[in-house]
């Protein structure tokens, strides 16, 4: 009950100051600002959720849900402050975009670890090795967004960080481990998780290239865009381990 009395002011807290904040009104027909609310509101609701579940699973799985609630925590914060961004200057909220990557991807690398330690003893050197491709993609996207560096290199530095996680979680040692001997629910959520660091993943670079490299996106798409794509790789990412975490702990 402590949790459950704690929480709920902690979320009001969270969101009650920005209805009062909000620099500008929402306009009817501004659906990129539309899609940022929505996905606030979503992400506000995913982290009651995975906090309140944490309550139902086993010990072992704990930490995997709270992560994922925080995933979605510092996300719906970072939204807030998108939106307002967007909605009163109708400019791209890059600085606020990327601080949120730069918390919420080491997270996600940290329940990859997390996942991989339930399977067997993962060694230190997996998760510094999915750390450091982490910030080597995000560092250069940021410097090629932001304008501090050629458009190009930030994305072909950017595309390197990438693959080495991509070798990393299915050719390297974190990729042996999990095809050894762990149970079968855990292996499909391993191998689920992979495929949206692939897939879904793989929206954000599209969007890059799109919208700065061939001058054929615009900025409403490029924001729609990374918006969906958090979707699927923030809330349904913590989705898929909460599937696993309480099928685990009933069996
Ligand atoms: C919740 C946010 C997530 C999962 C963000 C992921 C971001 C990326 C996978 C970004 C990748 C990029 C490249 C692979 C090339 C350079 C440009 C980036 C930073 C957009």
């Amino acid at each position: 009950m402590f949790k459950i009395k704690t929480l709920l002011p902690a979320s009001l807290l969270l969101v009650l100051p920005q209805f009062a904040n909000a620099a500008a009104n929402l306009e009817s027909n501004d659906f990129v600002g539309i899609s940022f609310w929505l996905i606030s509101m979503a992400l506000v609701a995913s982290t009651a959720f995975f906090f309140l579940e944490t309550q139902r699973v086993s010990a072992k799985w704990k930490t995997s849900l709270t992560v994922s609630g925080l995933v979605t925590l510092v996300a719906a914060v970072h939204y807030f402050y998108m939106r307002d961004v967007w909605i009163s200057t109708g400019d791209t909220p890059t600085v606020y975009r990327y601080i949120d990557w730069l918390i919420t991807v080491p997270l996600l690398m940290v329940e990859f670890y997390i996942i991989l330690r339930a399977v067997g003893n993962a060694s230190g050197g997996i998760f510094w090795r999915l750390m450091i491709g982490t910030l080597v993609m995000l560092v250069a996207g940021y410097m090629g967004e932001a304008g501090y560096i050629n458009l190009w290199a930030g994305f072909i530095v950017g595309m390197a960080g990438w693959a080495y996680i991509l070798y990393e979680v299915f050719a390297g040692e974190a990729g042996k481990m999990a095809a050894d001997k762990a149970p079968a629910s855990v292996q499909s959520a391993f191998s689920t998780m992979r495929w949206i660091v692939t897939i879904g993943w793989a929206i954000y670079p599209l969007g890059y290239f799109f919208g700065y490299l061939t001058g054929g996106a615009s900025m409403e798409s490029l924001n729609v865009i990374y918006n969906l794509a958090d979707v699927l790789n923030k809330i349904a990412f913590g989705v898929i381990i909460w599937n696993v975490a309480t099928t685990e702990s009933k069996a």
